[in-house]
C-alpha cells in the first residue's frame, strides 16, 4: 500500500487535516506537541488505498527531542511514497525552512498551506500558481478546520501518486537506508546532491530541469505573498493584554481555574445525581424481580456487587463529558501557552520551565497523556523532573471521588471551594516535589514557546472531543472497573460464612492489618480497602464504596457520613490525590522514562507523601476541633 504523511512544524494543522481526510479522531489542541505518536488510518484517493500517516511536529529535521525522533525514525525505516508538508499559512517566512530541508530527502512532495482563513482574516495573498510553478511541486491552499480546499487537495494527491507510481517509485523502504538515515538527514550533513538524487531520480520527485540545487524556498515563498504591513491577530493582541499583563496575568489564571472548577461541579453534580436516581430506579422497578429467583449469593454478587459498583462509577460519565469539554475549549483556545509563559518564571525557581506547568494542567484531565506530552522537552533531566511531578494532577477519575465525598460531607456552598483546595493542593504538592528532587534533575534546556493566536474550536471539534474521552473511559470501565469491583465483592463477602462488610471477612481482614498504619490518619478499614483498589485505577475507589456498603446514589452518600467525619473525608481525600498513581499512569512513566530506579521514586514517594500530609492534616483537625 502506498504510504502517505502528513508533516510539518508543530501546531500548523497536521491532525486537524488527518481527521478531516481519513473522519479519525486525532487529538487537536492549540499548543505545539500534542501529537507524540505516529498514527495511521486508511484513506481511498482514486481508486487507491492509502496509508495516510499523522506526525509529531517538528522545528527541525535535526531536532533532538523524543517526538522529533519519533519523524526522523519514519522517514528512515518507513519512506512514504508522498510527504504531504502542512505549513501554516500565515507564517510561511518561518516554516519555509522545514520544506528547504525535506527537498535533499528526494521523497515527492506536495506542500499544504494551512488556516487559509486566518491568513484571510489577516488580509495575505498568497499566488498558489505562482509559488508551484517556481517549487516545481504542488502547493494547495486549504483550511483543515473548516474543509475549503480538500478538494483540491485530494486531486492533487490522486495526481502525485499516480506521477510516483508511473516513475516506478512504489517499493517502499527500497531506498537505501544510508541515504536517509537519522544522521545523514540533516540538511547540513548531506547537502542537496548527496542525498541519493540518483537513487530516486530528480524528476520523479517531480522537480522540474532547473535542478533542486536551485530551489531557494523563502526566497520564492516571499515572491508569492503579500502581506499587509502589520498583518496581527487583532482579537489575540486585545485579550493578551490582560492574560499576559504583568500584574493581572497571574490573578486572571487563577480565577479562570476557580471558575472553571466551579462551573463543573454547578453543573455536573446535578447531573451526576440525576444519572445516579436513573441507575437505582432501574435496579428497584427492573432489576430486582427480574432477579429475584435467582440464589441470593449471585442475586448479591450481580446486584450489589457488580451492579452498584459500575452503576455508581458510570453515574459520573456526565461529569466527566462535561469537564472534558471544557478542557478541550480550553486547550484549543491557546491559552495554555499563556499559562506556560506566566507560570515560566516561578517554574523556573523549581527546576521546571512552563511547559512543566502546562503538562501539570493537561494532567487534570488523565495523567497519561500529560506524561506522553513531556515528549517534546529534549533535556532529559527536565523530562524525568516534570514526569515525578505529573501524578500529583487531580485527574478526572480522582475528580469523581472527590465530587462524590464533597457533596456528601459538605454544604453546597462550601463543596466547590473544598473541591478548588484540592486542585491548589495538587499544584503545591507537585511544586514542592519539584523542589525537593531539581537538584537530581537537571534542566539543560533553555525556554522557548509559541504564542499562537487565540481559537475556538468548533462545535464538530468539541463533540468528538468529548466522544473521545467517554470512548476512553468505556475502554478503563472494561479493563479495570469490572474487575476491580468483582473483586471487591469477593473480598467483602468471603471466605463463606463471614458476615458481609464484616471484620471477618478478607476484605476486613486486610482492613485490620493496615489499621496500625492508616487508622492515625483518620482512614478506617472500609476505606481502606477502596485505596487498595485504587492502586489499579481511581475510578474503583467510588465502585468500591458502593460495593462495601452496599449502597448506592443517596443510600450510599447517607451511609457514609454517619461513619466517618469531615476531617476524616477530607484526609480520605488527601490521601487519594497523592499516593501513588494509577497502573496506567505507572506503566506509562516506564516506558516513557525507561528507567525502573525512576519508576519505582514514581510509586514511593507519592506513598510517603501522601501518608504524611494526611497524618499532619488529621491530627491537627483532631486537635482543632478537640
Ligand atoms: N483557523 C484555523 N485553525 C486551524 C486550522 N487547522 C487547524 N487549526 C487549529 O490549529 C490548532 C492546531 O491543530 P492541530 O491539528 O492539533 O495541529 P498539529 O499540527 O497536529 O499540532 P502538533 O500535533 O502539536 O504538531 C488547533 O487549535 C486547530 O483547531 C485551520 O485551517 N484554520
Ligand atoms: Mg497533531
Amino acid at each position: 500500500m502506498m504510504r502517505v504523511a502528513l508533516l510539518g512544524m508543530p501546531n500548523s494543522g497536521k491532525s486537524t487535516l488527518f481527521n478531516r481526510l481519513t473522519g479519525a479522531h486525532a487529538r487537536v489542541g492549540n499548543w505545539p506537541g500534542i501529537t507524540v505518536e505516529l498514527l495511521a488510518a486508511r484513506l481511498l484517493v482514486g481508486d487507491q488505498m492509502v496509508q495516510l500517516v499523522d506526525l509529531p511536529g517538528i522545528y527541525d529535521l535535526r531536532g533532538l527531542s523524543e517526538d522529533e525522533h519519533v519523524v526522523t525514525n519514519f522517514l528512515e525505516g518507513h519512506r512514504p511514497n508522498l510527504l504531504i508538508v502542512v505549513l501554516n499559512a500565515t507564517q510561511l517566512d518561518r516554516q519555509a525552512r522545514l520544506l528547504q530541508q525535506l527537498i535533499p530527502l528526494g521523497i515527492p512532495l506536495l506542500a499544504v498551506l494551512n488556516m487559509s482563513d486566518e491568513a484571510k482574516k489577516l488580509g495575505m495573498q498568497i499566488d498558489v500558481e505562482g509559488m508551484q510553478a517556481s517549487l516545481g511541486f504542488p502547493v494547495c491552499l486549504l483550511s483543515a478546520k473548516h474543509g475549503d480546499g480538500t478538494a483540491t487537495l485530494t486531486a492533487l494527491m490522486r495526481k502525485q501518486l499516480q506521477t510516483a507510481k508511473n516513475n516506478n517509485l512504489i517499493p517502499v523502504d527500497a531506498v537505501s537506508v544510508d541515504a536517509v538515515s537519522v544522521d545523514a538527514v540533516g540538511v547540513d550533513a548531506v547537502g542537496v546532491d548527496a542525498v541519493g538524487v540518483d537513487a530516486v531520480g530528480v524528476d520523479a520527485v517531480g522537480i522540474d530541469a532547473t535542478g533542486v540545487d536551485a530551489v531557494d524556498v523563502d526566497a520564492i515563498v516571499n515572491r508569492h505573498i503579500a502581506a499587509p504591513m502589520q498583518a496581527s491577530h487583532q482579537l489575540t493582541e486585545r485579550l493578551d493584554r490582560l492574560f499576559l499583563h504583568p500584574w493581572l496575568g497571574l490573578p486572571a489564571l487563577l480565577a479562570m481555574m476557580l471558575l472553571l472548577f466551579e462551573a463543573v461541579f454547578a453543573l455536573g453534580k446535578p447531573l451526576q445525581e440525576i444519572m445516579a436516581w436513573l441507575f437505582s430506579t432501574l435496579r428497584t422497578a427492573l432489576l430486582e424481580p427480574v432477579l429475584a429467583p435467582l440464589p441470593s449469593m449471585l442475586n448479591g454478587f450481580l446486584l450489589d456487587g457488580v451492579y452498584n459498583g459500575l452503576g455508581t462509577v458510570a453515574s459520573f460519565v456526565p461529569l466527566i463529558v462535561l469537564f472534558f469539554l471544557f478542557v478541550g475549549i480550553v486547550e484549543d483556545s491557546g491559552y495554555l501557552s499563556r499559562a506556560a509563559f506566566l507560570m515560566d518564571g516561578l517554574m523556573a525557581r523549581l527546576g521546571l520551565d512552563g511547559r512543566s506547568f502546562v503538562m501539570m494542567l493537561m494532567g487534570f484531565g488523565c495523567n497519561v497523556p500529560a506524561l506522553m506530552g513531556t515528549r517534546v522537552i529534549r533535556s532529559r533531566g527536565l523530562r524525568l523532573l516534570t514526569m515525578l511531578t505529573i501524578p500529583f494532577s487531580l485527574c478526572s477519575a480522582r475528580l469523581q471521588v472527590f465530587v462524590f465525598f464533597t457533596a456528601a460531607l459538605f454544604s453546597p456552598w462550601q463543596a466547590p471551594l473544598v473541591l478548588f483546595s484540592l486542585y491548589l493542593i495538587s499544584i503545591l504538592l507537585a511544586m514542592l516535589t519539584a523542589l525537593a528532587f531539581k537538584g537530581r534533575y537537571i534542566n539543560s534546556e533553555p525556554f522557548i514557546i509559541e504564542m499562537p493566536p487565540y481559537r475556538f474550536p468548533t462545535t464538530k471539534q468539541i463533540v468528538l472531543r468529548a466522544w473521545q474521552e467517554i470512548r476512553h473511559f468505556l475502554s478503563r470501565v472494561t479493563r479495570f472497573i469490572v474487575l476491580g469491583v468483582v473483586m471487591v465483592w469477593v473480598l467483602t463477602n468471603f471466605p463463606s460464612g463471614a458476615v458481609p462488610g464484616s471484620s471477618s471477612t478478607w476484605a476486613g481482614m486486610i482492613g485490620q492489618w493496615l489499621d496500625p498504619i492508616l487508622s492515625p490518619v483518620g482512614i478506617d478499614p472500609n476505606l481502606t480497602i477502596a485505596l487498595v483498589f485504587g492502586f489499579v485505577a481511581k475510578e474503583i475507589v467510588i465502585g468500591a464504596l458502593a460495593v462495601i456498603y452496599g449502597q448506592e446514589g443517596d443510600l450510599l452518600s447517607n451511609m457514609i457520613t454517619q461513619q466517618i467525619t469531615w476531617a476524616q473525608a477530607y484526609s480520605f481525600m488527601l490521601f487519594t490525590l497523592i499516593y501513588t498513581p494509577c497502573l496506567s499512569t505507572v506503566a506509562t512513566i516506564r516506558a516513557e522514562s525507561k528507567s525502573l530506579a525512576f519508576t519505582a521514586l514514581t510509586i514511593v514517594w507519592p506513598l510517603l507523601l501522601a501518608w504524611s500530609v494526611s497524618f499532619v492534616f488529621y491530627q491537627v483537625a483532631l486537635l482543632a476541633t478537640g
